[in-house]
């Protein structure tokens, strides 16, 4: 990147302008060893994204330039990268955005204005400023904020975690994808893998409560396809109607926020109509009676009332959910994102106990694979070293950034933030106020990038990160039970590195002795993999690196509760639990002031409904950009009437943390209401600076302490 050129350059046109030089990878897969007289060299890897596919391929390279990049043929895979990746090297590696020499800022914060500077001279003022900021405030003054923007075991933080740690940095709480989910789920069940993806096609009735894989895991979506051929009905429980909402059989639209009380509602007809599996209650689960009693006031007229649901409809979903055999319940993540979103899912986790769904094969629930993960590898690679196990340092939970770098109560306050694989100024709930803090003259932000993202714009110093084409890694799953190695395709592009090698290098300078700080991702990668579990027959490093990504070696017919078998302390599925906060699931909802609810009567979702980013990733790309084309608002005809509003119009949409503004799409796929925007772009290449996450606030879910993100009130108006 010319970065003489690229001072104080606008946005849109810095995009506009790398847009006409991107030629990229296009010209160069034209060559071919043959052509060039080279031999050509193929490597496996799998694509680094948060997603729950973990597709794996194979990259073919002559030269350091890349001729072919190819999804893999395992079954799960199956060929097919989704389109956000099928161009990846030109889109990501190639690209001529791309940040490959260390900058140091030279305007105001968020102006973009940055010089090239060597990786020497950046790795010793950046050290040289952490360490007095630990000399004089102490390690927990320095705050990393990191996320799933590559989740390779080693660069997700492998070396990282054992700098911050090192130093005696405050410890990020990384809650604002899962944790909701995963500790409603554990709460009832004590494990979130169920049924695993490729056994769908056996199942008969498949619920998509809350997720929407058309869109967000789009491997699954073949084989609830099969499944279909083979007779399944599918029903999607969603407020939005999503583009998996428009394929599926039935739709059935809750008001945002309100599953907690309509899956205590079919439990409640379930109960009361006595098509529970009551042996499979009686041998595998705990208290039922209370469950009994307490699902007796979610009688469906009280339910239709939460949900804005017929009660025909909640009797009639209980009772084909229950009569249908084998049944799944298919949730993922985007259900948790409410103040109520973890009792949700230990609600709904009960519901497979309760009809006795786990007896069959391909019945059940269906979540996330990881803990297949955890016994699978040697984690001893990955976890920190027992010199360094159970920092006590304070913690900070990530949906929280605004306020704690704008707290006057912290003590020390965040006097440095050093940001990797995360873009928190577009994906942060309360971007206004995470803006603010990175705003400080006093705060020094360090961020390691492959693009001039909204939070590198903030950044004092942005190193730049190698892609996955350029470094080694492990990769486990939270989607499937396949395990890849990435090997490097190519050498890094410009004077790119690792996030690994950022952390050793800032290590050294700080003059740090200890092993641990400098282990090498290959010998890391190894290590990892250097397990005796079962899963783990017939999988090496040799083996991931000729062949490409494995399934762990698990059984064939995967039945996890078929016999109870839960991993609660009873070993039984706890329908009740006394030692909880709450005993039993309830809706309980968030409280607004009536002020509020006047002044901001319209509930916001901002979900992932743009197919081609995987959350912010890829937004700056002009062609995917195009593609994905206006940033819209989905309106109710109703809601758009009264306030006057045209299809097309103008809109702002607002609220008591900002404002958006956004382009009106009248619709029913919202209820009245509910209005609709997608999260992922970029703030600073919209029209008015702001995204999605400018209107959400920084509340916590009920159990996780995740991000009630989609709890969000706001008005509109036209501009
Ligand atoms: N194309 C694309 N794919 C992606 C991503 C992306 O950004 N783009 N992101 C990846 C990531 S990080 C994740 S976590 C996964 C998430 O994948 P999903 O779990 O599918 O999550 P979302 O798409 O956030 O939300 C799914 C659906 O939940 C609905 N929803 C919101 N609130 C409620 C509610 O209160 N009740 C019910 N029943 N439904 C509700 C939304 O309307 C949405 O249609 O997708 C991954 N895949
Ligand atoms: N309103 C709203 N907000 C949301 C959500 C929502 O549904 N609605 N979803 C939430 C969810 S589920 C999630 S997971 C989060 C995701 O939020 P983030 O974790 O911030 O994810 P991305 O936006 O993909 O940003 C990842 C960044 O990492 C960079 N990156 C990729 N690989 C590397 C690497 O190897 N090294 C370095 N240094 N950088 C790298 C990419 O260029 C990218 O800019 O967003 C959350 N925010
Ligand atoms: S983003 Fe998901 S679906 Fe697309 S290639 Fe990556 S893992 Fe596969
Ligand atoms: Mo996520």
């Amino acid at each position: 990147m010319d970065t003489k050129k690229n001072n104080s350059i606008d946005r849109r046109e810095f995009i506009e302008l790398s847009a006409k030089g991107g030629i990229g990878l296009a010209s160069l897969a034209l060559l071919s060893g043959c052509e060039t007289g080279k031999t050509p060299k193929t490597v496996h890897g799998a694509c680094y994204h948060d997603c729950p596919d973990r597709c794996s391929w194979h990259v073919t390279t002559v030269d350091n330039e890349v001729t072919a990049f190819k999804a893999n043929e395992d079954p799960y895979t199956a060929g097919k990268l989704c389109d956000k990746m099928t161009d990846f090297p030109n889109d990501v590696t190639f690209h001529p955005d791309r940040i490959l020499t260390p900058l140091k800022r030279s305007g105001a914060k968020g102006s973009g204005e940055f010089i090239k500077i060597s990786w020497k001279q950046a790795i010793s003022e950046v050290a040289d400023r952490l360490k007095n900021i630990i000399d004089e405030k102490g390690g927990e003054a320095v705050l990393p904020y990191s996320f799933g923007g590559n989740q390779g075991l080693v660069q997700r933080g492998a070396v990282a975690n054992r700098f911050f740690v090192h130093i005696g940095a405050s410890q990020l709480e990384r809650t604002i994808c899962g944790d909701a989910a995963v500790a409603g789920i554990l709460a009832a069940n004590g494990q979130t893998t169920g049924v695993l993806p490729e056994d769908i096609i056996h199942s008969r009735y498949i619920v998509l409560w809350g997720t929407n894989p058309v869109l967000s895991n789009q491997h699954l979506w073949p084989l609830i396809q099969q499944a279909k051929s083979n007779g399944a009905k599918i029903i999607s429980v969603d407020p939005f109607q999503s583009a998996t909402s428009e394929e599926s059989d039935w739709h059935i639209q809750p008001r945002p926020g309100t599953d907690t009380a309509l899956a205590l509602g079919l439990m409640h007809v379930i109960l009361n109509e006595n098509i529970q599996d009551q042996d499979y209650i009686n041998n595998y689960t705990v208290g039922i009676e209370q469950l009994k009693a307490h699902v007796q006031q979610y009688d469906p007229v009280r339910v239709a009332q939460i949900t804005g649901l017929d009660e025909e409809t909640i009797i009639s979903f209980a009772k084909e959910y229950a009569q249908s055999t084998p049944s799944v319940i298919r949730v993922l993540i985007g259900l948790e994102h409410q103040v109520n979103g973890a009792s949700a899912f230990r609600a709904i986790a009960m519901l497979p106990a309760l009809t006795g769904a786990w007896r069959h094969f391909g019945g059940g629930l269906m979540h996330m694979t990881y803990e297949l993960f955890g016994e699978a590898l040697n984690w001893e690679s990955i976890n920190l070293p027992p010199e360094l196990a159970n920092p006590t340092t304070r913690s900070i939970n990530m949906i929280e950034l605004g306020k704690a770098l704008n707290s006057s109560e912290l003590n020390p306050g965040i006097q440095a933030l050093i940001v990797f694989n995360s873009n928190p100024a577009a994906t942060t709930p309360n971007q206004n106020l995470v803006i603010k803090g990175l705003e400080r003259e006093d705060l020094l932000t360090v961020v390691s990038e492959h693009f001039l993202t909204d939070t590198t714009r903030y950044a004092d110093y942005i190193f730049p990160a190698t892609s996955v084409l350029e470094n080694w890694d492990v990769f486990s799953s939270w989607g499937t039970p396949y395990i890849n190695i990435n090997e490097p395709a190519i050498e890094p592009l410009g004077e790119s590195k690792p996030n690994s090698e950022l952390f050793r290098l800032l290590a050294k300078e700080m003059g740090f002795k200890e092993d641990y700080l400098y282990e090498a991702d290959m010998d890391i990668v190894k290590k990892t993999l250097d397990s005796q579990h079962a899963y783990m027959e017939g999988i090496s490093f040799e083996s991931l690196r000729k062949h490409g990504g494995q399934k762990l070696n698990i059984p064939s017919r995967w039945m996890p509760h078929a016999e109870g078998n839960f991993k609660t302390s009873s070993g039984k599925c706890h329908f009740y639990d006394p030692d909880l906060e709450q005993p039993l699931p309830a809706y309980v909802p968030f409280q607004y002031s009536e002020e509020e609810m006047k002044k901001y009567p319209l509930h916001l979702l901002s979900i992932k409904t743009p197919k081609n980013f995987l959350n912010s990733s890829h937004a700056n790309v002009d062609h995917i950009l195009k593609k994905e084309g206006k940033f819209y608002l989905e309106i109710h005809p109703k809601d758009a009437d009264l306030r006057h509003i045209a299809d097309g119009d103008e809109l702002k949409v607002y609220n008591q943390r900002g404002r958006v503004l956004i382009t009106a799409r009248i619709s029913n796929k919202v209820r009245q209401g509910v209005v609709c925007m997608p999260q992922g772009f970029w703030p600073s290449l919209l029209k008015g600076g702001s995204s999605a996450n400018a209107l959400t606030s920084h509340l916590l879910t009920d159990m996780g302490r995740g991000g009630a993100i989609q709890e969000t009130k706001v008005e509109v108006e036209k501009v």
